[in-house]
């Protein structure tokens, strides 16, 4: 039997999906049950034929890639911004990339409810996209959370600092009734990496270059998709390059990444005029809630670069 820790990534591919996908299959101590796509970066089908070059890239097609929802919970799908190109792959499409022939049949929902069934207990649920498809989960299954082993999220702020509004992270923003759900009702233990500690760690752009230098196939795909999203941000003078997705998962796969963190109760304001979206953070125990997640406020940024630069040996 199998000592792997066993892994879901539900996820938006999305330039930093890649990266953060990547880092979970070439992890020996690591095994990718399942890939559950959801509507953001770029519409859902098009996110499972980005999953799919992922997984040619390492010869991971055996890997079941599941299409979730196409649209939040409420159907008001936003615009996504223009960092990660259309097809949320920079838009450098590969004429060689598997087709959709590939992806399951099944619904990423039922698929996420079905899994967590076959391996109770031993889950953990990387969650780099709007939690869409865990929202419904748990509508589908209230039990779904109690079988799931543990969840990392990247989303949300905890200084109520936006990248989408003044107020407002990107995956809460696209769905932020998908985000009050899992939070107040997923019921597993909930670790997060928020926007604030993602702009707080960023790659200097010679630790970038220094990252992409080696000739190998996963930063021949990395370099591609990349080029959009770097441009993106050469063009609005960005003095570093922020990470996302790629730091969550490198704190599930190693916690020595993790260097300070705090247990809070926080929910999601789904109605305010300028604030819809925001996680709020009871810093002060006002609602009288149990402490519902673990939100990871600073990193060992040293240990985080030795991870991403393992992504190439
Ligand atoms: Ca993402």
């Amino acid at each position: 039997m199998s000592n792997k820790r066993k892994l879901l990534i539900d996820t938006d591919a999305g330039v930093d999906d890649a990266q953060a996908i990547l880092l979970a299959l070439t992890n020996p101590d690591v095994e990718v049950i399942g890939i559950t796509c959801v509507d953001g970066n770029t519409n859902t089908h098009q996110v499972g034929l980005n999953v799919l070059r992922i997984l040619q890239v390492v010869n991971r097609l055996d890997i079941p890639v599941y299409i979730g929802c196409t649209e939040p919970l409420l159907g008001d799908k936003k615009p996504s911004n223009e960092y990660h190109g259309v097809d949320g792959f920079g838009d450098v499409p590969d004429e060689n990339a598997p087709d959709s022939s590939h992806l399951q049949t099944e619904h990423g929902v039922s698929a996420l409810v079905r899994l967590s069934k076959e391996h109770e207990g031993e889950i953990t649920l990387v969650c780099i996209g709007p939690l869409t498809n865990i929202a419904m989960a748990v509508r589908m299954d209230s039990k779904f959370g109690s079988r799931i082993k543990h969840c990392y999220i990247m989303g949300g702020n905890h200084e109520g600092k936006g990248n989408m509004t003044a107020s407002a992270e990107f995956n809460f923003y696209a769905d932020p009734e998908a985000a009050y759900v899992v939070l107040n009702q997923l019921k597993s233990p909930i670790t997060m990496v928020t926007w604030e500690t993602c702009e707080n760690h960023p790659l200097s752009w010679e630790f970038y270059r220094r990252a992409r230098g080696p000739d190998t196939p996963i930063n021949n795909l990395l370099r591609e998709v990349e080029k959009h999203s770097a441009k993106f941000a050469e063009d609005n003078e960005w003095g570093s390059f922020v990470t996302a997705d790629e730091l969550v998962m490198s704190c599930f796969l190693n916690s020595d990444v993790i260097k300070n963190s705090c247990d809070v109760y926080a929910t999601v304001d789904t109605k305010g005029q300028y604030t819809c979206g925001q996680m709020v953070v009871d810093w002060k125990s006002f609602m009288k809630q149990p402490n519902n997640v673990t939100i990871i406020t600073d990193i060992h940024q040293s240990k985080y670069e030795e991870l991403l630069l393992g992504l190439n040996c």
